[in-house]
């Protein structure tokens, strides 16, 4: 007999799955696990806190189709590590949180131990599912089911306990019984039915409008989507992180458009992209009150989530997409020519006041001029990975930067969730090798900024941009008492370039327009991890950004 442990059966079971690259923070009791999956030939990236190690693993699952894998300690660290999971969940990204855990003997008697907490039950309500492996004999079946849930369907993340005292286990390998498991997201055909009313609907509208949401995107089906987009001369808007799957400059795209696409669409067809809030909820006066939505989604729940669905299209993105266009030929498509001619027009009008904004020369500097500079230099990088978070620092680097490469660009998503920044470049830049520009507000970037320290450790080709107006939306808040700082206001003086200077990283200061230039020049054209402080106006910015609707005010004080 050949003896194994549970700590090896783990590892085992990850490399027979693909797992690449595991991202985490050690401690009792998985330290030896991630030694162990090092020594194998696995990845293992170190972080320093386990958010930003959740947050790489999600954005790793988006970018790769396949389960991220977060690897934490018990009690604190697992629940670090939940706002990544529930953030995942939420976008539905792929992964696997796996916990090691505390004796279950003392937790569930809540006896007191270390670390003592129980993690399935709090994992449960915020993952797409949570499972614990109660024997070293059920790890191959374990990590075959907790793969196999965060890939398949809609995808989401997956949290996976071990208890310490499984991993210790030992077995005979003839009890092992690991596998591999067989395409990972089985495609899901629509009903044919569903796809001719969908093109009958498309074919008699006046002013259709395609919404393409980063689910179009993580679904990988980029040829047949622009099949569909160019064969029937529909607009498009992609979602955020759908930037890219069409370059954001191709004649089609009604992004620089977008309120008037909105308002006067009347029928729509949602790629992969939900009518949520960032679609305002598909509701006057956003929306035309008679607009019709047709919705591609592997998932039917989501239908009719919040205004009737013309037409429900079940399935995956490719196989809806792929039978959507094998049908123009029995039902050609042909966006009328005034619809494409009206929002070309209010592209061009709004392309050029964007312009003038960008290209100014003011200092003290504002968000336009800052993206103009990143834009220009970003412009000799298309393979770049954009990642983008804050709030202006977000809604204004979502309208300017373009993207040309589909899964290039990462942010806040569907949540706003402040945090993702430095996980997420991390993750893209160890996935991709390319190199990555993260563009953080002030705010935002204190969320996961030790991670520059991560970034630095593994040499990684990220460039952060820290816009710093000196607070959460703007730097300028007084404090009526004149006492404290006003809950809005951080340091503007901060030179947040001297942290990376500690890590040996490259970290320069800037305040103009050309000074930012010629410094994202040089930090991208060397490969090597760098920071820069962009000082903006105090004054820049406005509160909670784009989204004034939603920030409740009290009476006058
Ligand atoms: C986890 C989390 N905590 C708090 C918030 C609330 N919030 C929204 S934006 C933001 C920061 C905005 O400031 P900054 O990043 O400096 O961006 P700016 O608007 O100044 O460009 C905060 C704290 C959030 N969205 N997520
Ligand atoms: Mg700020």
């Amino acid at each position: 007999m050949t003896e194994t442990d549970g700590f090896h059966l783990v590892v085992d079971a990850l490399r027979l799955n693909d797992v690449e690259t595991i991202y985490g923070v050690v401690g009792i009791p998985i330290t030896d696990l991630a030694r162990l999956a090092q020594a194998s030939g696995i990845r293992y990236i170190g972080f320093r806190h386990e958010s930003a190690a959740g947050h790489a693993a999600a954005a790793a699952g988006f970018l790769t189709q396949k389960p991220g894998v977060l690897l934490t300690v018990s009690g604190p660290g697992f629940l670090n590590g939940m706002v990544a999971l529930a953030n995942a969940t939420v976008n539905c990204f792929p992964m696997v949180h796996i916990g090691g855990s505390s004796d279950r003997a003392l937790v569930d008697l809540q006896r007191g131990d270390y670390e003592e907490l129980d993690q399935l039950a709090a994992a449960k309500q915020h993952a797409k599912a949570a499972l614990r492996i109660n024997r070293a004999e059920d790890i191959g079946r374990g990590i075959a089911r907790a793969l196999r849930i965060a890939a398949s369907g809609r995808p989401g993340g997956v949290y996976l306990d071990i208890p310490a005292a499984v991993l210790a286990q030992t077995l005979d390998t003839a009890d092992a019984g690991l596998w591999k498991i067989t395409d990972p997201a089985p495609r899901q055909l629509p009903a044919p039915a569903g796809v001719s009313a969908a093109l009958d609907l498309l074919a008699a509208a006046q002013r259709p409008l395609i919404v393409l949401g980063k689910g179009a995107a993580y679904a990988r089906a980029d040829d047949s989507i622009r099949g569909l987009v160019e064969r029937t001369g529909i607009p498009f808007l992609p979602m955020s992180m759908a930037k890219g799957l069409l370059p954001d400059g191709h004649p089609q795209s009604a992004a620089a458009a977008r309120s008037l696409a909105l308002k006067n669409a009347d029928v729509v067809l949602l790629v992969g992209a939900r009518l949520n809030w960032l679609l305002a909820h598909g509701a006057a006066p956003q929306w035309s009150p008679d607009a019709q939505f047709i919705q591609v989604d592997i998932d039917p729940g989501e239908f009719d989530s919040n205004q009737p669905t013309a037409v429900p299209l079940a399935g995956d993105i490719g196989s809806v997409v792929d039978a959507l266009v094998d049908g123009l030929d029995d039902h050609p498509i042909c966006c009328p020519r005034d619809w494409r001619d009206r929002l070309t027009e209010r592209t061009r009008v709004n392309d050029a006041a964007m312009a003038a904004r960008l290209s100014a020369d003011v200092v003290p500097m504002q968000f336009h001029n800052a993206f103009g500079a990143i834009k220009e230099v970003l412009a000799g990088y298309p393979q770049a990975y954009v990642v983008n978070e804050g709030a202006n620092t977000l809604d204004v680097g979502r309208n300017v930067v373009p993207m040309s490469l589909p899964r290039h660009r990462l942010d806040c998503g569907t949540w706003g969730v402040m945090g993702v920044g430095l996980g997420y470049a991390i993750a893209a830049a160890v996935e991709s090798g390319q190199p990555v520009v993260a563009v953080e507000g002030d705010s935002a970037f204190g969320f996961s900024g030790m991670e520059i320290e991560t970034i630095c450790r593994y040499g990684l080709a990220v460039t952060v941009v820290i816009l710093n107006n000196g607070g959460v939306y703007r730097g300028d808040e007084l404090d009526p008492t004149g006492s404290a700082p006003a809950p809005t206001v951080l340091d503007a003086r901060a030179h947040h370039e001297h942290l990376i200077r500690a890590f040996g990283g490259a970290g320069y200061h800037v305040s103009t327009r050309s000074e930012l230039k010629g410094a994202l020049a040089e930090a991208m054209a060397s490969g090597r991890p760098a920071l820069i402080d962009c000082e903006l106006d105090i004054h820049a910015g406005t509160e909670s950004g784009h989204l004034t609707d939603l920030n409740p005010k009290g009476l006058p004080r």
